[in-house]
């Protein structure tokens, strides 16, 4: 048997992506509530505040916030053992800039934390997920601003504080490292609240909100231990490795420098200081970053415990020109891996990447990892339900079958210490690159569309009862 009996199987999803409940007692406007619904092709506007008239899917989302308890009660009966979801930093410090915290916020996630171990879930938390206060946007300029390391860290201390006897594992910023794609305004956006000036460098603005946020994950980790040791704080990233399309050597190179856009933020969060390739970098491009020797100190003083990490697909990069899609955007979309298909979101579907990714992660960084999402989007309908009253998502069923094998492999035959996999959007919810409904991940139905039309109804599919099964069996019958 590959997994210890206290494997973290459970799901993922962000407050912002679910909750809705927008504007209710007392939370503040978020990033995310200023982004318009768009589609594959057809970037989210961000629009300056909240316009009138405008679709901002994340208002309502799916209404978590006042159906949780019967949400709850659907993924305990899947038998789950985690559940991570975030918290959302505006229903705690609706403007970021606060002293004191607005207890309304905060009773709502003792409430949700307490619906969750009563059915012995544990909670996984991500204090940032895509959802920082937008005034701090608006007044500083969002994490180009020094001031708010003090922000993110009083807000964090406050979470700790109250909730150190419900909630064991922590995530700093989810997906820290999406940032690194900085030809997509969306990036800088969701992760650091970063609107470029046009007299702005993008590299330089990319690197010094990145050492801010690194330094206050740092010294949120500090804090977290001296509160309690029990809790353990990790770090979140995307991980999608990065294949050379050859072994021509230089198509070698590409990929390990494309890699190193990836690795840069877990190589500081896990060993403390910044890797000899950014600081080149840094020399070589005429790049200065405002970083104090307390800063250094502190990155030094705050590693993680683990590395939380999202898993979804892998990329490839040739030097070869006529291999290069040029009417392509995305750069993960450039260059085709011929032994893969996309999904209908061209997002390339690669289970052994899943393995690949556990034993890189697991070599380079000898800590423990946790699998905090991982799933495919796809387009259902009720128009898809079977005669027995379920929608048949067999293909989902297949990509989990195909990576959970994997994963199996990562931990049997190359001894990766695994504490937990959590597939993302374990029930249908709100798309963070999109803003569409219709791209579905759950296991769970959530009647509503891309206009904002359905009862809201929530129902199983088919992979609901087979991902009940995989946990009963600890893994074993998929
Ligand atoms: P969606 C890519 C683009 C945008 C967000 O993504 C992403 C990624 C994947 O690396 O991040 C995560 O909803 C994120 C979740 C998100 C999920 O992937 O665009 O942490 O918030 O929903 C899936 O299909």
């Amino acid at each position: 048997m590959p997994f210890s009996k206290d494997f973290l199987w459970g799901g993922a999803v962000a407050a912002h992506q679910l909750e809705g409940g927008w504007n209710e007692d007392g939370k503040g406007v978020s990033v995310a509530d200023v982004m318009t619904v768009g589609g594959y092709g057809k970037p989210r506007r961000i629009t300056r505040g909240v316009v009138a008239g405008e679709n901002y899917p994340n208002h309502e989302a799916i209404d978590f916030y006042h159906r949780y308890k019967k949400d709850v009660k659907m993924f305990a009966d899947m038998g789950f053992k985690a559940f991570r979801t975030s918290i959302a930093w505006t229903r705690i410090f609706p403007n970021g800039d606060e002293t004191q915290p607005n207890e309304a916020g905060l009773k709502f996630y003792d409430d949700l934390f307490d619906e969750m171990l009563k059915y012995n879930i544990e909670p996984v938390i991500t204090l940032s997920h895509f959802e920082m206060p937008y005034n701090l946007v608006v007044k500083y300029g969002g994490w180009k601003n020094r001031k708010l390391i003090d922000f993110f860290v009083r807000f964090a201390k406050v979470c700790f504080k109250r909730y150190q006897h419900k909630v064991k594992y922590w995530m700093t910023f989810n997906e820290i490292n999406n940032q690194a794609n900085i030809e997509n305004d969306f990036c800088g956006f969701t992760n650091s609240g970063v609107v470029l000036r046009k007299e702005e460098n993008p590299l330089q603005v990319l690197y010094q909100v990145s050492h801010y946020e690194l330094v206050a994950s740092a010294k949120a980790v500090k804090i977290a231990h001296e509160i309690s040791p029990d809790m353990k704080v990790g770090c979140m990233l995307a991980y999608q490795p990065v294949y050379p399309l050859t072994c021509n050597p230089d198509d070698i190179i590409l990929s390990v420098q494309e890699m190193h856009k990836r690795n840069f933020y877990g190589d500081v969060h896990v060993r403390g200081h910044y890797p000899a390739y950014a600081l080149a970098q840094w020399k070589n491009k005429n790049i200065q970053l405002d970083i104090t020797k307390e800063d250094l100190v502190a990155l030094k003083e705050g590693t993680v415990d683990y590395i939380g990490f999202s898993y979804y697909q892998t990329a490839v990069v040739t030097t070869d020109e006529s291999k290069i899609k040029t009417d392509v955007k995305e750069a993960d979309e450039k260059v085709d891996n011929p032994y893969l298909k996309r999904n209908d979101w061209g997002w390339q579907i690669d289970p052994v990447g899943l393995r690949y990714a556990l034993m890189v992660l697991s070599e380079r960084y000898e800590v423990p990892l946790m699998i905090v999402e991982n799933g495919i989007g796809l387009h259902e309908t009720e128009a898809d339900e079977q005669s027995d009253g379920m929608i048949h998502d067999d293909g989902r069923i297949a990509y989990f079958q195909a990576h959970i094998e994997q994963m199996k492999k990562a931990v049997e035959e190359d001894g990766v210490d695994l504490w937990g996999y959590m597939p993302w959007g374990c029930i249908d919810l709100v798309s963070a690159g999109t803003g569409e409904m219709e791209k579905r991940y759950g296991f769970i139905y959530v009647d509503k569309d891309n206009q904002g039309n359905g009862t809201l109804n929530r129902k199983p599919k088919k992979s609901f009862y087979w991902y009940k099964k995989v946990i009963a069996t600890n893994g074993e019958d998929l």
